[in-house]
């Protein structure tokens, strides 16, 4: 039998790029945006599946229009992707952000209580709740201290699915995922930010880019395999949270040196910084231990950081040719 799935958030990056590994596994796929008329969708566009997805509109902040979707839809597999995702935002819209994260993921799992039957769930945490890792590896043990609302947002949320998991047996679990980057990346994400700088400027043009706190290091990987962790974690006998990253630490510094060097140019001659981009609590250093995602799921991230700048840059230069 067609096995059905709902993707919450299906205009986002992680949201097209689940709902292409779903079609290619020959599920009826199901996604929602708050208003689905209206919403550009472009990430299903580009991977050419806009016609294979079923679109529906949903708001997670109204638990009635979450009933209804669920009633009508009856999907095994919901995937929880929407909601706010810039930190940087977060700062500024702090209230905004609490709702759009924390309320949202209760009211799905009021609503998957609500409703019953068989169905799985996967909700999107974030490394942003471990807050700096203190230049250790976290992993799925490792205390919650973190440094934004987005990120306090994101711990909530993590503590409510492990609750319901709990205390009433459903089958719902967190993908605690590390940065990961795409073609599909928004410009307010640093990578792709630089990456659209690089490419103008290696073709003569653009402008300098302007950065804000370049001494901080990530665990950046890659998107699209990124999605398949998501799905695996839906297939296992028992359900449970996972560390989805590279393990890789790479400075902000590293980054923008290789996305310059790939376009033929010394970045120390092309940006700046501009103290108004700093945020008002930075995570210095964050990298993840994905161990146990290699041994249950299993998963293992195949882009290192090279790779992951080497996918961005040419896809910018193909876009932009
Ligand atoms: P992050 O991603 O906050 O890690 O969250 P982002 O790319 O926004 O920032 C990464 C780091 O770069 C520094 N930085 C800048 N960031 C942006 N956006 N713009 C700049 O000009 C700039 N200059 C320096 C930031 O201060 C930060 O330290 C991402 C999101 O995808 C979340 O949704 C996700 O949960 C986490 O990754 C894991």
């Amino acid at each position: 039998m067609t096995k059905r799935a709902l993707i919450l958030g299906v205009g986002g990056q992680d949201g097209a790029y689940l709902a292409r590994l779903l079609v290619d596994k020959g599920y009826e796929v199901h996604g929602t945006s708050r208003d689905a008329a209206t919403s550009p969708f472009e990430g299903l566009r580009h991977l050419g599946i806009l016609d294979r997805v079923t679109l529906h509109s949903m708001s997670l902040a109204d638990y009635g229009s979450v009933l209804q979707i669920l009633d009508t839809v009856r999907p095994a597999e919901i995937y929880n992707l929407s909601a706010q995702s810039s930190v940087g935002l977060s700062f500024a819209q702090p209230a905004a952000t609490l709702t759009s994260i924390a309320n949202a993921t209760l009211h799905m799992l009021e609503a998957i209580r609500f409703i019953g039957g068989d169905v799985r769930f996967y909700n999107a945490s974030s490394s942003e709740m471990f807050g700096d890792t203190a230049r250790r590896p976290a992993d799925e043990t490792t205390f919650f201290q973190p440094r934004s609302p987005y990120g306090v947002a994101k711990a909530a949320a993590h503590w409510l699915v492990q609750n319901y998991r709990e205390g009433y047996g459903l089958y719902a679990c967190s993908g605690i995922l590390f940065n990961h980057e795409s073609p599909l990346r928004h410009e307010r994400f640093v990578t792709q930010k630089i990456v659209r700088a690089a490419v103008a400027l290696g073709r003569g043009g653009g402008e300098r880019l302007t950065l804000g706190n370049l001494d901080i290091v990530r665990d950046w990987g890659w998107a699209p395999e990124y999605v398949e962790a998501m799905w695996l974690m839906l297939q296992q006998e028992h359900p449970a949270d996972f560390i989805v990253a590279t393990g890789q630490a790479t400075s902000l510094r590293d980054f923008i040196r290789i996305t310059f060097e790939r376009v033929g140019l010394d970045w120390r001659d092309h940006v700046d910084q501009n103290p108004g981009l700093l945020r008002p609590y930075e995570v210095d250093y964050t990298v993840g231990d994905a161990t146990k995602a290699a041994r249950e799921l299993p998963w293992t991230a195949q882009f290192r950081v090279e790779a992951v700048v080497a996918g961005l840059v040419d896809a910018e230069l193909e876009r932009i040719s």
